[in-house]
């Protein structure tokens, strides 16, 4: 019964926002070195960036940065001066910055064709609607809970508009754990490559080179990470 309400909350989320980021749209140049974005699941503007990221088929390192959370939240207040999520490294141009929309215009000017879809492109109302697509998952995925902090990142294959893949995600944001995201959204040229490694096309998949496990099943992969992470 939670089972169903959470992927039914988790699934209207993906509902709000029109199914944006599920799957991609004409792709530009690829980074040579990964991405890097300081954010949380719950967080509207984050939510845009991350639809841009599957769109954009990019890979990234995700720091979550939950409110209470000091993992990465100070050390992005080092970095960048203020709390404010999200904020996004890109280590191939040495661009960083903060402002959700202009971190979109920047990726798709520079790995997609110029052109912003229409759902990231809509100004207040695409923020209203990342609000309201939220509202059914509450604050999951944005208040801290203690973890241990693994040596390396975890790597998660999702897409944004996955209802799977989002209580995963927000399983990851509020134990701090960093991970590396795979963006496999239809249509998207990692596909073959993600199944070469995990076997099938399913997400979420995790895999912690940490233990050595490797699964897919959001309810398997939130154990995991609980009974692994949590304090
Ligand atoms: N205009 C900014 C707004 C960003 C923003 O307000 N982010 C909130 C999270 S949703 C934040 O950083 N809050 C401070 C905090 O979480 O401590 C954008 O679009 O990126």
């Amino acid at each position: 019964m939670f089972r169903a309400l959470d992927i039914t909350t988790s699934l209207l989320t993906s509902i709000g926002r029109a199914g944006s980021g599920a799957g991609i749209a004409k792709l530009g140049a690829r980074p040579e070195q990964m991405l890097e974005i300081y954010e949380f699941e719950a967080c509207p503007f984050c939510r845009k960036v991350r639809e841009a990221l599957t769109i954009l088929d990019l890979k990234v390192k995700v720091l979550p940065c939950p409110k209470g959370g000091e993992r990465y939240r100070t050390a992005l207040i080092e970095r960048g001066g203020k709390a404010m999520f999200p904020y996004l490294v890109d280590p191939n141009t040495g661009v960083e910055m903060y402002e959700s929309d202009d971190i979109v215009r920047y990726l798709f000017n520079q790995y997609g064709d110029g052109t912003v879809p229409m759902m990231l492109r809509m100004g207040p109302l695409t923020d209203i609607t990342s609000v309201l697509a939220g509202l059914p998952r509450g604050t999951r995925g944005s208040r801290v809970t203690p973890s241990k902090a693994p040596a390396q990142p975890l790597e998660l294959a999702s897409y944004e508009a996955s209802p799977f893949c989002r209580i995963v995600r927000e399983k990851l944001s509020s134990l701090e754990l960093p991970y590396i995201l795979y963006n496999v959204g239809n249509g998207s040229p990692s596909r073959d490559a993600f199944v070469k490694r995990s076997g099938k096309m399913m997400v979420p998949w995790l895999s912690d080179p940490n233990t050595g496990s490797e699964m897919f099943e959001s309810a398997d992969i939130v154990k995991y990470l609980v009974d692994e992470y949590a304090l």
